[in-house]
């Protein structure tokens, strides 16, 4: 199987956990809400006070392996992989921990599609005899946090070494990891946050043509679709089959709201102070937002039918060579945007690249997204709780992050002289390495790698991704809520974003005029509750900075 094959399986698994990263946390619960604030202490002191301590064989596990002289085995309540073929709990990566740390595994594997679904019945019904669990979601309500079926962690941080100096190194994790009572239950998995995240496009060679650098600001960025959109930049002899700007409907809040000051991607934004607003209702800023938009859309420069236009009609555009901007997630740079160009040769200079974010009365920036993954706890009802929770703690090791990222040295990869690695041509083989267990996130807290996202794409985009990292701004924080204040974001949110979808659609393309209807756009968002909402959202972030030690 070729890089691009290989890199176009692995990348997809990655954007759709992207995706799935993006939706907004839904459930409810049925825990009464607390009041309390979160006591940072706790954490913090467990943290500082933990000392290594003996079990009772005399043994003191330090972070390396083995977690025990006295063997014994470790039940894991976990998902299958999402690949069918991959039987995850024979696979040599997961194997080799469980063989360093001292201890036979045992499952209890749920089906990866169905997983949420069937692994919160169990998990409701109480009815595993698990050592650790994977839990279905994130558990944004603290539904089982507070259900008591999981082990304060922090209680246990003696024998968390590993985990100990991860959560002192990330203090962002850290504060969105603290529940509401102070307490961290779960170590979690983590995606890769910074890099490799949505951004803007070109077509370098058409920018040559034109005898331009990427802009920076919004006006020279008009001035380049308004030279797109007159010229013959296809070459074909038809001055008017150009389509300057090919971006997909879900991408215009990332790729135009922070010119204006705007998180549009979650709509809740902090500002210095801490206090908390919805973008979408500010009356000095959207509105210029949508002015822009419309003004785009009625000099022909964002199209007519901007809003259905999918991720395959983008492609299809772009190996006709009929479009020079675009705006997508960073892996569709290389593998689906510059290798579908009829000219691409493999180099930057005759790719789609990506390029600063645009900036306008602010500064511009990119929206990142949250590193938390799959979350992993100790069942309190285990009879080897230390055991569990020492293992746990390997599994998070920055020793196993390397196995979980490479693999095994001389089977899956090699190291170079000059210290980088590289895959085996095994390792290049999708299907081997995925049975060979390569990212078993879904039963291990694994951590996806940079480094190993950089070798799956093109050297120039490895080096893009690089130079855009600066301008990655850390999403809107997930921070747990309290049953009673998820029960009231579910039943007003969706109405509040139904009419913020169809008013700025009707905004943009001048259905609605900005300057005469926004007052009542922004009196239809009070009648649906917006107040109460961004209420809600400053005592979750008040939280969140009170977690940060702020
Ligand atoms: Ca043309």
């Amino acid at each position: 199987m070729n890089k691009k094959v290989i890199s176009v399986l692995v990348v997809a698994a990655m954007s759709a956990s992207m995706l799935a990263g993006c939706a907004q946390s839904a459930g409810s619960g049925t825990q009464e809400a607390e009041t309390g604030l979160n006591n940072t202490d706790k954490v913090d002191s467990a943290i500082q006070n933990a000392a290594a301590i003996e079990d009772p064989s005399g043994f003191v596990y330090t972070g390396e392996a083995p977690i025990t002289k006295e063997g014994g085995t470790i039940k894991i309540f976990a998902q299958t992989s999402n690949y069918p073929n991959v039987d995850i709990s024979k696979a040599p990566i997961v194997l080799k921990v469980f063989e360093e740390a001292g201890v036979e595994p045992s499952w209890q594997l749920l089906a990866y599609d169905t997983y949420e679904t069937e692994a919160s019945k169990i998990l409701e019904s109480g009815n595993t005899d698990a050592d650790i669990i994977k839990l279905p979601d994130n558990d944004p309500n603290q539904v089982y946090l507070k259900s008591g079926l999981f082990v304060p962690l922090d209680e246990y941080f003696d024998y968390m070494p590993n985990y100990r100096k991860w959560l002192s190194d990330h203090n962002i994790e850290k504060a969105e990891l603290t529940a509401e009572d102070g307490h961290i239950y779960y170590v979690p998995g983590i995606n890769v946050a910074d890099d490799y995240q949505p951004c803007l496009m070109y077509n370098q060679v058409w920018l040559d043509k034109a005898g331009m650098t990427a802009p920076d600001d919004l006006t020279d960025f008009v001035e380049l679709l308004r030279y797109f959109k007159e010229h013959d930049m296809n070459g074909n002899g038809d001055a008017g089959d150009e389509i300057p700007m090919s971006v997909m409907a879900e991408f215009l809040p990332y790729m135009f709201g922070p010119a204006f000051g705007l998180d549009l991607v979650s709509g809740f934004q902090a500002d210095d102070k801490g206090n908390v607003t919805y973008a979408y209702a500010d009356s000095e800023n959207y509105i210029k937002y949508l002015a822009f938009l419309n003004d785009l859309y009625e000099e022909g420069l964002l199209e007519k039918e901007y809003a259905p236009l999918d991720r395959d009609t983008v492609i299809d555009r772009i190996s006709k060579d009929l479009t020079g901007v675009a705006f997508d997630y960073s892996w569709a740079m290389s593998m689906m945007y510059s290798n579908v160009l009829p000219y691409y040769d493999g180099t930057r200079a005759t790719a789609f690249v990506g390029v600063p974010p645009l900036s306008g009365e602010h500064e511009g920036f990119y929206v990142g997204r949250n590193s938390l993954s799959g979350m992993f706890g100790v069942n309190s009802g285990s009879s080897q709780i230390e055991l569990a929770v020492k293992f746990l703690d390997y599994a998070m090791s920055e020793r196993c992050q390397e196995y979980y990222q490479w693999g095994i040295e001389g089977e899956s990869y090699v190291e170079n002289p000059d210290g980088t690695r590289e895959y085996t041509e095994k390792g290049k083989d999708n299907d081997w390495l995925q049975q060979f267990g390569i990212n078993p996130a879904f039963v291990l807290p694994a951590a996806q790698s940079v480094e190993a996202t950089d070798i799956l794409v093109a050297d120039w985009h490895a080096e893009i991704n690089r130079e855009l990292r600066k301008y990655i701004r850390h999403p809107w924080p997930e921070i747990y809520a309290t049953s009673k204040e998820s029960d009231t974001v579910n039943l007003y949110l969706p109405d509040i974003q139904n009419e913020i979808d169809t008013s700025s659609a009707a905004f943009i393309k001048g259905e609605k005029n900005v300057d005469e209807e926004f007052d009542a756009y922004i009196d239809k968002l009070d009648s649906l509750n917006m107040g109460e909402v961004v209420d809600i959202r400053q005592k979750q972030y008040d939280r969140y900075l009170k977690a940060l030690g702020q």
